[in-house]
């Protein structure tokens, strides 16, 4: 960050030194091994978001970095040569690190186990690796989402059953946006706090503690493009919101920069059920949870529509569900059209 003519030499450095793993130290208020391993945990997901930032910031400049891959993943999705790079970024990162016995990624049909740190890693990283990359060969943002869970049990058969559970099992989630300036954002549970990357250092410095996002928003983000696809209430909180003077349509198509966006500046993001896709398309374990994890400690509220998305259970690791997101006031604004239009359904039922 630049310094201002006012700053003293000393309150530069002290700035300087508000880095990602002592902040995690800082707010467990320890120095414990289960301290020391949140905070190893978290500067190794730093690193992978400075390795991907690397790449990203010159892939116009390098051959075969843009571009499909030819394969499709496990969400019959084209896989691009960045989705896969940012992929195997987080899966080196996390070898021989003794804190990580397995990864499970939007990416890959089952966890990634690493049995080098199978016998002393408890814990799990979930992540999206690239998230919005259809926005990478046209050099908009991107980014990565990552949750940390606690391993339960041994998971002898490799199902990786424990995984199914509520978002309320987060330890820590957070995510790692790459834009105009490469941004970390992350929570363990005790306020969501900003850092920025500054590539002088090579550290991610502290720049917002205890974000606190606006109960109330005029941006609305959804891809409208899906409008006649979606269920008639989320076609009457859409058209409510273009009778009302002051609202404005911002939509990305990388969930991250949306999210980003809404935290500071307040508002909602919806990503609803189509016809032909009912749960929608976001992921709970890899996306929505995990974001949903972050806007709640700072303030705001998730949900499914008609529920709160951190209750949720998924039934298999790569369930998708329909995501309502943002300041509290908008979230409930838009439940209240999905309520009335579940109120009237069981009165023509009845
Ligand atoms: P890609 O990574 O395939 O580009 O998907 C991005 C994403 O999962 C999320 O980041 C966006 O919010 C959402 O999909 C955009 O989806 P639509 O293109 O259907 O609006």
């Amino acid at each position: 960050m630049a310094e201002s003519p006012t700053d003293t030499h000393e309150q530069t450095l002290d700035r300087d030194c508000r880095t990602l793993s002592r902040h995690v130290l800082q707010q467990l208020q320890s120095f414990d091994a289960a301290a020391q391993d949140l905070s190893a945990l978290m500067n190794r997901i730093a690193l992978a978001g400075k390795l991907i930032a690397r790449r990203l910031s010159r892939a116009g400049l390098m051959e075969g970095v843009l571009g499909f891959t030819g394969a499709v993943n496990v969400q019959g999705e084209d896989v691009k040569k960045m989705d896969l790079y940012a992929n195997e970024v987080f899966i080196s990162v996390f070898k021989q690190s003794g804190l990580v016995c397995r990864l499970a990624s939007e990416e890959m049909a089952t966890p990634y186990y690493i049995p080098e740190n199978c016998p002393i890693g408890r814990y799990t990283l979930l992540y999206d690796p690239l998230d919005g990359s259809s926005n990478v060969d046209i050099n908009l943002n991107v980014g990565s989402i990552f949750a940390i869970r606690q391993q339960e049990g041994n998971d002898l058969d490799g199902n990786a059953a424990d995984l199914l559970q509520n978002g309320h099992k987060q330890i820590a989630a957070g995510y790692i946006l790459y834009g105009p300036s490469t941004m970390l954002v992350y929570s363990i549970g005790k306020g969501t706090h900003v850092f920025v990357l500054d590539p002088s250092l090579g550290e991610f410095i502290l720049a917002i503690e205890n974000l606190q996002m606006p109960a109330s928003g005029s941006i609305y983000s959804v891809n409208e493009g899906n409008f006649w696809a979606w269920d008639e209430s989320i076609r009457n909180y859409v058209r409510h919101v273009h009778r009302q003077p002051g609202y404005s349509a911002r939509y990305s198509g990388a969930l991250v920069g949306d999210i980003h966006r809404i935290l500071m500046q307040g508002g909602v993001f919806l990503y609803p059920g189509t016809q032909k896709n009912p749960e929608g398309k976001l992921r709970l374990l890899y996306e929505s949870a995990p974001i949903a994890f972050l806007v709640e400690q700072a303030g705001g509220k998730a949900s499914n529509g008609t529920q709160p998305l951190l209750d949720i259970v998924p039934n298999h690791l790569h369930m998708r569900t329909p995501l309502i997101i943002g300041s509290q006031q908008n979230v409930e604004l838009v439940e209240s059209f999905i309520q009335k239009a579940d109120a009237n359904t069981t009165v023509l039922q009845v």
